[in-house]
């Protein structure tokens, strides 16, 4: 299976990949993860982009606040699938980085998810995996089946109580 490429632009924003890891873990898909940053090392985090699809990658992840340009500079440097994810700063309320990764010029597309949306990032990537594998596409079925099952049960629990 290919992997997933996690970039971070600080280990300040490890707590939201956290989610990504947590999940990709749970779909056994294998993912490699780093610490580049579009504006401190952007030769890392260029080198990292032009090599990743002979280094066995088929997504990438990458997470920035504040001038979040590192999915677009990635996104610059690969046709590989980048998904951004806007993490949420100090200031701003995470509004910076969302604008920064959301809007990006004609031609070179990131997937934006929410501000600090690491959960989502890692299924969307799985999603992206998946349409090529069948045993992935099954555990995405069976986990939103189980996801439903979840909210059906709350929603008998909530109206035994109050629907009188
Ligand atoms: C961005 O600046 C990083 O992605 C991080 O979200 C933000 C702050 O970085 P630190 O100053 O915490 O390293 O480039």
């Amino acid at each position: 299976m290919k992997k997933v490429g996690i970039i971070m632009g600080s280990d300040s924003d490890l707590p939201i990949l956290e989610k990504t890891m947590a999940t990709l873990t749970e779909y056994d898909v294998p993912f490699e993860v780093h610490v580049y940053s579009a504006h401190r090392t952007p030769e890392e985090a260029r080198d990292f982009s032009v090599n990743a699809r002979d280094n066995g990658f088929g997504v990438l992840i990458c997470a920035a606040g504040m001038a979040a340009h590192l999915a677009g500079a990635v996104a610059a440097n690969t046709t590989l699938p980048v998904i951004g994810i806007p993490c949420k700063s100090s200031v701003l309320d995470g509004m910076d980085a969302l604008l920064s990764t959301v809007m990006m010029p004609s031609g070179i597309p990131v997937a934006t998810v929410a501000i600090n949306g690491g959960a989502n990032a890692a299924l969307l990537a799985i999603q992206i995996l998946a349409v090529g594998d069948g045993a992935l596409y099954e555990k995405l079925q069976a986990k939103r089946a189980e996801g439903a099952a979840k909210v059906l049960e709350k929603d008998r629990a909530v109206g035994e109580k109050y629907n009188k």
